[in-house]
């Protein structure tokens, strides 16, 4: 049977985030993509000057109950960059709009280079750990660990065995799956660690130079294609670093707002096969 993936993250018009990412590469994956904006803004809100920013909160619970009079049911949710007060009409979506075995996908988008984005309070890390609590797959960068954790951000000169006490601390959270991105050991190196709760295995790739706005959005979006159609959790985050890396590659170095994944879909295509 088609299966259905509901994303829940903000439209950010212009800005190559968000919405505007996981439509078209969680499509190009084959899977059909259900969306649900949380809010509309003119721009995302990282470099851009007066931004809109139209916070869809109220719309929600309307929009759930018209899905529930239509029998509409998600074998698939992945939530993204949300506003601060739709955990509770979110967490109510992926329970009641659930397939049997539906799967949550859940990249707690707040913060990133130890910082929180602008516009969210010091409480949302912990409004965000609630919808963390129940995901089976969980995307945190590692200044979103640190946060979601509580913690002190730890960028570098940190080891092993802090990255496995992370992810240990974030299994507590009631994740069952965890995905940290960021990962490096080595100054040429970035990656990221896969556990299931009982083994943690990496992945690396050469670091690039340029560190770009939206390669989360575009590493979550891949993983849960790549998850949809079968591929490993290992498997869904390699091919998903491959796409971040061939996205910055194809990025022109004064384009600084976001990456042209556009131009490696068909190799994404490729990957997948
Ligand atoms: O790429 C993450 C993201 C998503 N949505 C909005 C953002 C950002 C990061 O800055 O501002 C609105």
């Amino acid at each position: 049977m088609n299966k259905k993936l509901l994303t829940i993250q903000d439209i950010s018009c212009f800005g190559q985030c968000s919405l505007t990412v996981a439509l078209p590469v969680i499509s190009a994956c084959g899977i059909e993509t259900v969306i649900l904006p949380s809010a509309v803004l003119s721009t995302h809100t990282c470099g851009f000057k007066n931004y809109t920013f139209r916070d869809l909160t109220s719309d929600i619970s309307a929009i759930e109950k018209s899905w529930l009079e239509n029998d509409l049911k998600f074998d698939a949710f992945y939530t993204g960059y949300v506003c601060e007060n739709q955990i509770p009409p979110i967490l109510s979506i992926m329970q009641n709009c659930a397939a049997p075995d539906a799967v949550r996908i859940v990249d707690p988008v707040m913060a990133d280079a130890g910082k929180l984005y602008p516009g969210f309070s010091d409480d949302f890390p912990q409004k965000m750990a609630k919808l963390c609590n129940g995901a089976d797959y969980l995307l945190p960068n590692l200044t979103e660990a640190a946060f979601l954790l509580g913690e002190e951000c730890r960028l570098e000169n940190y080891d092993q065995n802090y990255i496995e006490n992370t992810i240990r601390n974030l299994h507590s959270l009631g994740a069952k799956n965890v995905i940290l991105t960021g990962v490096s050991f080595e100054p040429d190196q970035i990656g990221c660690a896969v556990s299931d709760g009982n083994s943690i295995q990496y992945d690396f790739n050469p670091r690039l130079k340029r560190c770009s706005h939206g390669t989360g959005d575009v590493f979550a979006s891949v993983f849960a294609g790549a998850l949809m159609r079968g591929k490993s959790p290992l498997q869904a985050a390699a091919i998903a670093a491959d796409v971040v890396c061939l996205s910055i590659n194809a990025t022109p170095d004064d384009h600084w707002y976001g990456v042209c994944f556009e131009q490696v879909i068909p190799q994404l295509v490729e990957l997948l096969k």
